[in-house]
């Protein structure tokens, strides 16, 4: 794993690469996560933002690493891909094209550059999922046999501060423990 092969010489942290169909959400994820607030107005790429050091209990630093999927970018996402400790592959809950996507393009793209780093799949904008959708265990399953390099998946809202299991779990609550497993996991 490269970046952790870093960390060992010395450079500190563990990065989280966020990949994703436009408009999916990365960048509002990005800044909801960093700052507990909703932004009206994002960016298109956010630039790397480092989460406070408080964190974690145990004080990992963390980066947080936004990308543009236009074609012209493509080889940079590639590379920040291959420097991940963890990929974080959006979907709009919003837009069930974006997760067909999923298994048309993102997850073989990955395995096409030979991914490591394990990948975590988050739904974006749960505040817009329709109640008569499939649950999320429902729509996941078939697509995590297929794709074992998917560590687990949560469905999220950056607006309403919610996750799909607990409606008053705080963003910050649910999508970090996800990150925190992979680092014991993995030592990273
Ligand atoms: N309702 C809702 N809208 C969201 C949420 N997250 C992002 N959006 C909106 O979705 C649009 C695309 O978001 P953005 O973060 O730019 O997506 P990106 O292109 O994947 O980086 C913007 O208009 C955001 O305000 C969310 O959790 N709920
Ligand atoms: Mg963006």
């Amino acid at each position: 794993m490269a970046a952790a092969a870093a960390n060992l010489a010395g450079r500190p942290g563990v990065r989280v690469v966020v990949i994703g169909d436009p408009g999916t959400g990365k960048s509002s994820l990005v800044v909801a996560v960093a700052t507990e607030q909703f932004p009206e107005n994002v960016p298109k790429v956010m630039p790397h933002t480092r989460l406070p050091a408080d964190y974690f209990p145990d004080r990992v630093p963390i980066t947080i690493v936004d990308t543009s999927s236009s074609p012209e970018q493509k080889p940079k996402l590639i590379a920040e891909c291959q420097a991940a400790d963890a990929v974080v592959l959006t979907y709009a809950c919003d837009r069930l094209s974006t997760l067909d996507r999923l298994s048309s393009y993102w997850l073989p793209e990955l395995r096409r550059i030979q991914l490591k780093a394990p990948v975590i799949v988050v739904g974006c904008k749960l505040d817009l999922r329709d109640d008569q959708q499939n649950s999320l265990e429902q729509t996941m399953a078939p697509i995590m046999q297929s794709f074992r390099e998917i560590e687990t998946c949560i469905e999220c809202s950056a607006l309403r501060h919610r996750c799909l299991r607990s409606s008053t779990t705080p963003r910050r609550q649910c999508f970090t423990p996800q990150l925190l497993y992979l680092i014991k996991r993995r030592n990273l």
